[in-house]
């Protein structure tokens, strides 16, 4: 069985979860779940991110200890997943021994080949990133953070380095040999300008503070959190324990999915710090964009984060399927940052779900109930024209085409275009009703053949939409497919094929969405 790695970024326990976190996970989720769907043995890993002085300055706040509010950050960012049904394999912090005692032999291997030494430096520091900016970029954004806006201060340090200029040359080749390393291309592009600025090496220890993984050889030094924290992908496989780790098999990842503003440490430190290690590369790093809410950034000094309360109010109102399909079709998966604004939320609910794909379930479903007791009168015949316009695909094409779409573009992580194909087939379905309609060829009994068999492919075809969707709609798939012929364990090619449906079969009636008046408050 083929295996795969999928990874989401660890989160800083010193925020509390928001949208941009449940998205990236609800990402992850979708993949893993069709992957597994598809016979792939999926490792899906998520977590929180303890370390650094961020966390140790809040703690400080608040008159705890780091330790006590990672505890309690940790265990909400966990509660969260558990809310939104996220099916990760594990939870990784980095606060486990089994974390922090392979870092540290990670940096003792670094030490030993010569990629990480001591020296001096001086250069331009992003306070609000907790990282250093080369002479290039600090000029060229004005010497301001280019996330923050704040700016930038001029610091020097005696610490340990990671040497990244040695893997210029080897980084280029890399990139030029796998131009789906990175994604979006947009992305890829950014990554690749930035490089030909030269690489400086980058400091990997802190002495200002002491919250973090001390450095074997020299505990007055504590391995900087971003170091601390890339290595999460390979510490949760076990790859620095004596035995290579238990899970070794998955490594390395198919996908590290982040978001924009992490892309240089996981496109270019990463993969050179994996080279150092000499350790196979991911696949590909997906750097999704940004989600802004009503037209503006999110930030705290707005007070306009789309936050957990926010979003449980959603989930309350529409079901945790509705945001998940939201999340899914409309979120900023590609280069552009997408907007959460309430009344599209509930405008796409009500178009795409309940006056399509629920619509049509229910009354495919109603009408096999009025006109042959809920039995399927016959096979669905998949030679039939998919409809009555001349030169269209018979239905197996379709549906099966349809299905062939949805599952490339799933495991190309195209999650949304996968979403779409799926409800090709119900737009199809959809179509077909309105153009043969058998509701009204039904009104003359001889026409009752006609009918069952127009309805017969009606039914296969909601089916396998329905067994498409349920990466993405984890409860209302399994109730519209529990109407046309029940379960099954789950198998994406199987269920969604052409002829899962018999003569004879009950289909029960089923309203998967129902109308909602308006969005929350
Ligand atoms: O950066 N829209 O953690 P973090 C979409 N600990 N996604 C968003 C978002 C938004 N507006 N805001 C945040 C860290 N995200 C480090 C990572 S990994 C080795 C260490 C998501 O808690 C997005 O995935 O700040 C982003 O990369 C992540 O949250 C940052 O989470």
């Amino acid at each position: 069985m083929a295996r795969a790695y999928i990874t989401t970024p660890i989160y800083y326990v010193n925020d509390r979860p928001h949208i941009g976190h449940a998205y990236t996970t609800t990402l992850c989720d979708v993949w893993a779940r069709a992957m597994r769907a598809c016979g792939e043995d999926v490792f899906f890993l998520t977590g929180t991110d303890e370390h650094g002085v961020k966390v140790e300055k809040s703690a400080q706040e608040r008159g705890i200890s780091p330790k006590e509010l990672a505890d309690e950050n940790s265990a909400e960012f966990r509660r969260v997943l558990g809310t939104f049904g996220l099916s990760n394999d594990d939870f990784i912090r980095t606060t486990e021994p089994r974390h922090e005692r392979q870092v540290q032999e990670f940096v003792r291997r670094l030490l030993a080949t010569g990629a990480v030494y001591a020296g001096e430096f001086e250069g331009w520091y992003d306070e609000s990133q907790e990282e250093y900016v080369t002479e290039t970029r600090a000029k060229e954004c004005n010497y301001l953070s280019p996330i923050s806006g704040k700016p930038l201060v001029r610091a020097k340090e005696r610490n340990y380095y990671f040497r990244l200029s040695a893997f210029q040359e080897r980084l280029d080749a890399f990139f030029a040999a796998n131009p789906g390393f990175v994604r979006p291309e947009a992305r890829f592009n950014e990554v690749k300008g930035r490089l030909r600025d030269g690489l400086q090496d980058v400091p990997i220890t802190r002495t200002n503070f002491t919250w973090g993984i001390p450095m074997p050889n020299d505990p007055e030094h504590v391995i900087y959190v971003w170091i601390d924290a890339l290595f999460n992908y390979a510490t949760a496989l076990g790859l620095a324990e004596p035995d290579g780790g238990a899970r070794r098999e998955w490594w390395p990842a198919r996908y590290h999915v982040i978001g924009k503003e992490i892309l240089w440490f996981h496109a270019v430190v990463w993969p050179a710090m994996l080279m150092a290690l000499e350790l196979p590369l991911p696949a590909c790093v997906y750097a999704h964009s940004f989600w802004i809410s009503n037209g503006q950034k999110m930030s705290k000094s707005l007070g306009n984060f789309i936050d957990l309360p926010t979003i449980e109010r959603y989930v309350a109102a529409y079901g945790l399927d509705a945001w998940r399909w939201a999340m899914i079709t409309q979120g900023p998966l590609g280069a552009t940052d997408a907007d959460f604004v309430p009344k599209q939320f509930h405008e796409l609910y009500t178009a795409q779900l309940v006056n399509t794909y629920a619509n049509c379930a229910s009354r495919t479903s109603a009408m096999i109930g009025k006109y042959f007791d809920g039995t399927l009168p016959c096979a669905p015949d998949g030679d039939r024209p998919a409809s009555i316009v001349p030169g269209s695909p018979s239905w197996k094409a379709l549906v099966e085409g349809a299905r062939d779409r949805a599952l490339a573009h799933y495991r190309a992580f195209e999650l949304d275009q996968a979403a779409d194909a799926a409800l090709s087939i119900i737009r199809a379905v959809d179509a077909s009703i309105n153009e043969t309609q058998p509701f009204k060829l039904a009104k003359d009994p001889t026409n009752l053949p006609e009918v069952g068999a127009i309805l017969a492919c009606c039914a296969q075809g909601v089916r396998a939409a329905a067994a498409l969707l349920q990466p993405i709609l984890v409860t209302k798939a399994d109730e519209v497919l529990a109407s046309y012929g029940g379960t099954t364990p789950r198998d994406l090619v199987r269920d969604a094929a052409w002829g899962t449906l018999a003569a004879g079969t009950t289909i029960t009636k089923c309203a998967p969405f129902m109308r909602v008046d308006a969005p929350p408050a």
